[in-house]
């Protein structure tokens, strides 16, 4: 595909891309039986009754693109100049589901689809633990296999789990988990749920092109003010977008946060140990899938750190060469586009250990 993008490390840092994604015909074809159930959520219906029904060459070739994890993936990987990608099950994963037994099925059956995906490339796939959230208990343990068993670094959820959030007491198990077993957990987007989605359904705003980062971003703000770094300090949180607009938003949240908190405006809304700007340079990480933009990346370096910011490319709903071009090109120096590429992600997800 190009000459310039090669992998092994030439440029000064090998490429390690942190959002990549894929599925399961299993999953798809549930995804597809449960909008013809109908007891798909809205944003079910919008994004997968599009991506697993549209005749269109984009659709089609990210599904397939989607359930390869085998020579194809790897020619793309090599033809952009990627050394090395992290995988997760492609969102919403087994969050919608409302048949546990079939929910932690799906999830068993992708991770051990996974894990031997990655035993096939060691050197080019690493892999992330899926989970069932709406069983905490169960997915606590499938951390532990996914760590301890499988060779996962991280652990992904996507967003919303059937209009609960991460911060409810439910799910406390999985950060324990996490806590308990060293692994960065990713909050990938998923479509806002039904309570949500509506006035952005009606304009085709409900997708990756906003939907996505403002609910995501809600989530992991709602994990921030509700206090659960401060009952888990060493807990770190990975999310994409460029941090899903939250660095962006800092000074006012920060200031509107502690307006409330002094005025004791809301009930939940108590005093944290630290400023939200603290807790997004301490217990949070950000990858620039879908935001291959400098001027996004260099802002994100600057207020949360330069060793907090990671690449991602974001295969295969977003695979242009000439993006990886134009941050090869970025003006930073040698050693920050190191951590940027490579380093940082070595840390994070412990790809030395
Ligand atoms: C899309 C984008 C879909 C991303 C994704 O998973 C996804 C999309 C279903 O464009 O519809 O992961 N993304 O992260 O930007
Ligand atoms: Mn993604």
């Amino acid at each position: 595909m190009t000459d310039d993008l090669k992998t092994g490390g030439g440029q000064g840092y090998l490429r390690i891309a942190t959002e990549e994604a894929f599925a399961t015909r299993e999953q798809i074809d549930i995804y597809l039986r449960m909008i013809r159930d109908g007891v798909a959520d809205k944003g079910m219906v919008s994004l997968w009754g599009f991506y697993a029904t549209s005749p269109s060459q984009r659709t089609t070739e990210i599904v397939d693109r989607l359930l390869d994890l085998g020579a194809q993936r790897i020619a793309h990987m090599d033809a952009t100049g990627i050394d090395k990608a992290v995988l997760a099950l492609t969102s919403p994963g087994a969050q919608p589901l409302t048949d546990l037994g079939e929910a932690k099925g799906l999830i068993t059956r992708a991770n051990d689809h996974l894990a031997d995906a990655c035993a096939r490339y060691p050197d080019r796939f690493i892999g992330m633990t899926a989970l069932a959230p709406q069983d905490a208990d169960w997915s606590a343990n499938e951390i532990r296999r996914g760590a301890r068993e499988l060779g996962f670094k991280g652990v992904q959820i996507n967003s919303h789990t059937q209009g609960h959030y991460l911060d409810e007491d439910r799910f406390d198990p999985i950060l324990r988990a996490l806590v308990e077993e060293g692994q960065v957990l990713y909050i990938h987007p998923a479509t806002p749920p039904d309570a949500m989605i509506e006035p952005m359904l009606e304009a085709g705003l409900d997708g990756a092109i906003f939907g996505f980062g403002v609910e995501t971003g809600m989530h992991l703000l709602r994990i921030i003010t509700s206090g659960v770094f401060d009952r888990y300090p060493d807990l770190q949180i990975m999310v994409g977008h460029m941090g899903e607009a939250l660095p962006y938003w800092l000074y006012r949240l920060d200031y509107m946060h502690q307006a409330g908190v002094r005025s004791q405006r809301y009930e939940r809304m108590k005093p944290l140990h630290k400023t939200i700007a603290e807790y997004m340079r301490s217990n949070v990480l950000i990858t620039c899938s879908g935001m291959a933009w400098e001027p996004a990346i260099r802002f994100c370096q600057q207020v949360v750190g330069e060793d907090r910011v990671l690449y991602a490319m974001d295969y295969p709903y977003q695979f242009e060469p000439d993006e990886v071009r134009a941050l090869d090109a970025m003006a930073i120096s040698a050693d920050v586009k190191k951590k940027f590429f490579q380093t940082n992600a070595e840390r994070w997800f412990g790809l030395d250990l």
